[in-house]
């Protein structure tokens, strides 16, 4: 386990230098969030996207906002259209970019202004590798995630590849804001175990917000 300092006056616990973790901050708006994943995967389907390398994400993903993140043969990128589709993807809900804003300001990232969504789902054993996100233009903006859903492992590294990585738990609700000395931290999610949520059934969503230009 990570060491979990807490600020109770804010309802949060640091991680690191720049990174808080919000216990149950999207809790309230849980169904809301859920709700607005379907309208958006009405337009933009999720999908299991390939690595540079050829292999299939165990994740399935789509996004909104001006631009999302897509992995093929060619590289990992940001674009404009759903490659999918061959259309925008579909305009970031109100909700979301308050939320991240909201939450990035109480970490102390005041002026996020998302213009990415990814929408990560994990059905049982899908997993994340240890990655950096490192695809944006400028680090000093932080990362909003929200966990809703079953609950999966949290895999937390360093600065380098390699050493094993703190494990934290995140359930349905949570918000974790990254950014500053963290920024570029390795980080990936566990094979998710298979349960059940009353509101999602067998599957963990992750909403990861960006400032990606
Ligand atoms: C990095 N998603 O989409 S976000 C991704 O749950 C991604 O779907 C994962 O990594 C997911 O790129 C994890 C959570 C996260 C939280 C805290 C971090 C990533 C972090 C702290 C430092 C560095
Ligand atoms: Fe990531």
């Amino acid at each position: 386990m990570p060491d979990l300092f807490s600020d109770l006056a804010n309802n949060r616990e640091s991680l690191g230098p720049g990174t808080w973790l919000f216990r149950g901050y999207a809790l309230d708006v849980g169904d809301q969030l859920l709700e607005a994943i379907g309208r958006i995967a009405e337009v933009s389907p999720f999908r299991r996207m390939k690595t540079p390398g050829g292999r299939e994400m165990s994740a399935a993903m789509t996004g909104c906002g001006a631009r999302s993140w897509v992995t093929d043969r060619r590289g990992y990128r940001y674009s404009e259209l759903d490659p999918e589709t061959g259309r925008h993807w579909p305009a970031m809900p109100a909700l979301f970019s308050r939320l991240a804003a909201d939450v990035a300001d109480r970490a102390g990232y005041p002026g996020f202004g998302p213009d990415v969504c990814l929408v990560n789902r994990y059905q049982p054993g899908a997993r994340m590798g240890l990655h950096q996100d490192r695809d944006e233009q400028d680090y000093r903006w932080p990362v909003v995630s929200v966990s809703l859903g079953l609950p999966a492992t949290f895999l937390w590294g360093g600065l380098r590849r390699g050493g094993s990585p703190a494990r934290l738990v995140l359930e349905h609700g949570d918000v974790l804001v990254w950014g500053g000395e963290d920024r570029l931290r390795y980080h990936g999610i566990a094979p998710v175990p298979d349960g059940r949520c009353k509101v999602t059934g067998h599957v963990r969503y992750n909403l990861t917000f960006r400032r990606a230009l």
